[in-house]
């Protein structure tokens, strides 16, 4: 029998000794049938003659086809593409005055966690750098049973009411006729419906900003979205919002350089993932609460419930409670990424919901999916979905069961089995539902309060820098570029101008069109969602004009770091390897990594005479993978003026606005880029240095990648 409660020391491995039991490994063992018979011929079919038709007696063949054939189950129908990894979570302080969740309560248990990364529309073989949404589910395995928490990359969400959901996802999915585009908002579905719901204003700024194409999936924050609840010892509640910082900082890449990352690597977030936790670099982020006390549920400018809607930290500060490490890949992706069930309703006394009638909505959903893609009820048993604490009821039967209830009792009340199981009194660690108290009358209807689709867009938009703002510009002039009926784009036009009027007269300009006159009520043409009146936009004066916390570029980390950066070294023979070993070294000390390019993988021959390993030839390399680029001296070096391939190298670094340093020779290739000079005279994204191996430039490009990006030079492209 499992015993959860055991050790506290060794809790934090708890999940990987279960999985264990599962674990098969063929070393050194007979290829079997799945009945266990030793196979005598892996290669050749049971025929009448060596040249004859096969027989169906061929129990091994028929056993293997007939395996593979059912290989495949049903994809998810949102959230597909997905990585994972293994993990703990480590509380710093007990949060035993608001939750009685007994992992927020005991700082000295380490919690095993398997958390899951997704985009949201593509399907399982997409491209991870689409603009979108990334899924962050967080599966704790606690000791009084598990809690998910499964949220996005996004504070908010496009819909209020779980009644909208299908039909967002039928409009950003590709479209039915002729399944286009994949893993893609840029398409007229998606745009004809966003037209037609103001109430998704908010969201459209955030998907629309840096944060959809981030450059890592260990540098973005996660969110838990809806506002849920604590709930104490004494059944006291406090709204909770739940948030996850990543230490690495909160980074993304560029629209441009996203694109080309989906050709040279589609992978590039997963290998990402994969390689850092494989290396020792184990990602990490601090969870962080706000806590509202139930007497403030109607103290602000938005409602609680609303989904579009965020707290802003100005308001309520967010508390670093406790951090998550990911320091173990998967063993099969299969078996653990895509067989994981999470379920916001996997929830563990001390935590619990609140009206948010999308959360509500998901409560039903997410036991109803698990039911059609993993086929069974049990789908609790599969060893990644199963939990560490003890288990025990009288659910029996259904497709797939593992377990072997002995006895005869599989009812409660009974007395044949001495009343086992039995049920747990509170105190005992029973789950009992906050008793909120609803009077109300029954209504299909949504509250006055969820009206204001335009404030909070505005603040997140108004709060962010000029580059920040551009960005946002340059992505709604794409995706409704690519729509293709005037009226979309018009409407659109039209909703955009309650956020903001210079943004939208942007956009109207790069789209070949005048910003719609009759502004006041631009909203649904009589055939939106609120089509019935019911639901009018309101503007609520907001207490806050500007939130910092809103902008990836107003909160650098402090102190900032480049840790596990990849750094493209451009080489050739004849390189000088003082220069390559000084930069090298000192980019180690900061945790980051160089990666010698030459023309040709092995090893190259430096001007010193010693021998340097090739980590990649410029056919495969592409600046879009890397974070900055060092060109070092060496007579050698100057051969690179006539690859294309290290013109095309440094001229995408240059326009993705990444730090680009030369040394000696190295800085004559660095003038390759094509633009104009006095440009890169003024530009101090670009370090050079006449000295070889000099320590001055090494600490100058070190503290520039601090920056990530060079965002200055944007306005001479
Ligand atoms: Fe989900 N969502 N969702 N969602 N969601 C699923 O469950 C659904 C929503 C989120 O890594 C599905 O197991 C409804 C918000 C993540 O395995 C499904 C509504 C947020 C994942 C489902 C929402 C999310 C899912 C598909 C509106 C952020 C991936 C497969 C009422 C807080 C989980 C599955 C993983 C997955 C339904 C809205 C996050 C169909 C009906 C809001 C991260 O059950």
């Amino acid at each position: 029998m499992k015993n959860a409660n055991k050790n506290k020391e060794d809790y934090a491995d708890e999940k990987q000794k279960d999985l264990e039991i599962n674990k098969s490994n063929a070393e050194n063992q007979f290829l079997t049938t799945n009945q266990g018979v030793k196979i005598n011929d892996n290669n050749n079919s049971l025929k009448a003659g060596e040249r004859g038709p096969s027989l169906l007696e061929d129990f091994i063949l028929r056993e293997k086809i007939t395996h593979f054939d059912h290989e495949r189950i049903p994809e998810r129908i949102v959230h597909a593409r997905g990585s994972a990894a293994h993990g703990y979570f480590e509380l710093y302080k007990s949060m035993e005055k608001f939750t009685k969740a007994e992992f927020l309560n005991d700082t000295s248990i380490k919690t095993p966690v398997f958390v899951r990364f997704s985009t949201v529309a593509g399907s399982r073989g997409s491209t991870d750098l689409a603009r979108d949404v990334r899924g962050f589910s967080v599966k704790f395995y606690t000791q009084q049973g598990n809690y998910d928490l499964v949220g996005n990359n996004m504070p908010v969400f496009f819909i209020q009411d779980a009644m909208k959901f299908p039909d967002l996802i039928h409009a950003v999915k590709p479209e039915p006729h002729h399944e286009m585009p994949q893993a893609a908002s840029a398409h007229d579905t998606f745009w004809d419906f966003i037209s037609l719901m103001p109430e998704s204003m908010h969201m459209i700024m955030w998907v629309m900003s840096d944060r959809a194409i981030p450059r890592s999936l260990r540098m973005m924050e996660g969110f838990g979205v809806h506002t849920f609840r604590f709930i104490n010892k004494n059944n006291e509640s406090h709204f909770v919002k739940f948030h996850w910082k990543p230490k690495l900082g909160t980074h993304a890449v560029v629209w441009d350089e996203a694109q080309k990352i989906s050709g040279k690597n589609s992978d590039f977030h997963r290998q990402d993932l994969w390689e850092a936790i494989d290396g020792g670099n184990f990602p990490e982020w601090e969870l962080g609460v706000q806590i509202i006390p139930e007497a403030d549920e109607h103290k602000y400018d938005f409602d609680l419930l609303d989904p579009t809607k965020l707290v802003p930290e100005e308001l309520v500060p967010v508390t670093l409670i406790g951090k998550m490490v990911l320091n173990r890949n998967p063993d099969n992706f299969f078996a653990e990424t895509e067989q994981v069930a999470f379920h916001p309703g996997h929830v563990v006394p001390g935590i619990d919901f609140t009206n948010d009638p999308l959360l509500q909505g998901r409560l039903f959903s997410y036991t109803d999916t698990q039911l059609s893609r993993l086929g069974s009820p049990n789908f609790h048993e599969i060893p990644i979905n199963r939990t560490v604490a003890p288990m025990h009821n009288n659910q029996r039967d259904g497709h797939m069961r593992q377990e072997i209830p002995v006895g005869r009792v599989s009812y409660h009340p009974n007395s044949l089995g001495g009343g086992c199981p039995f049920q747990a009194k509170i105190e005992e660690g029973g789950f009992a539902s906050f008793n909120e108290r609803i009077d109300a009358s029954k209504v299909r209807e949504r509250s006055a309060s969820f009206s204001d689709h335009f404030s909070q867009a505005k603040l997140f938009y108004v709060s962010q820098t000029p580059t920040e703002q551009e960005h946002i510009m340059k992505a709604l002039s794409f995706e409704l570029g690519k729509v293709e009926t005037p009226s979309i784009r018009e409407r659109m036009l039209g909703l955009l101008t309650k956020v903001d009027k210079t943004l939208t007269a942007k956009i109207a300009k790069s789209l070949g069109m005048e910003v719609p006159k009759d502004i006041e009520k631009p909203i649904n043409h009589g055939v939106g969602a609120d089509d019935s009146g019911k639901q009018e936009p309101t503007i609520v004066k907001q207490s806050i004009e500007t939130s910092d916390t809103l902008s990836m570029l107003k909160t650098p980390l402090d102190p900032k770091t480049i840790a596990t950066r990849q750094i493209a070294f451009l080489c050739a023979d004849g390189v000088s390897a003082a220069s390559v070993d000084n930069m090298k070294n000192a980019l180690k000390q900061a945790g980051a990594k160089a990666i010698i390019i030459a023309p040709h993988l092995g090893t190259i021959v430096a001007e010193e005479g010693t021998e340097i390993v090739v980590d990649q030839s410029y056919l495969i390399a592409s600046s879009v993978l890397f974070d900055g680029v060092f060109v070092p001296g060496g007579k050698g070096i100057l051969s690179l003026k006539n690859l294309k391939e290290v013109k095309e190298f440094l001229t995408d670094s240059y326009a993705h606005c990444k730090f680009i340093a030369g040394e000696g020779e190295g800085s004559e290739i660095i003038m390759l880029i094509e633009r104009k000079e006095d440009k890169v005279n003024k530009d101090s994204g670009i370090l050079l240095s006449d000295k070889f191996a000099d320590e001055n430039l090494a600490g100058a490009f070190i503290h520039a990648l601090g920056d990530h990006r060079y965002w200055e030079r944007e306005d001479n492209l």
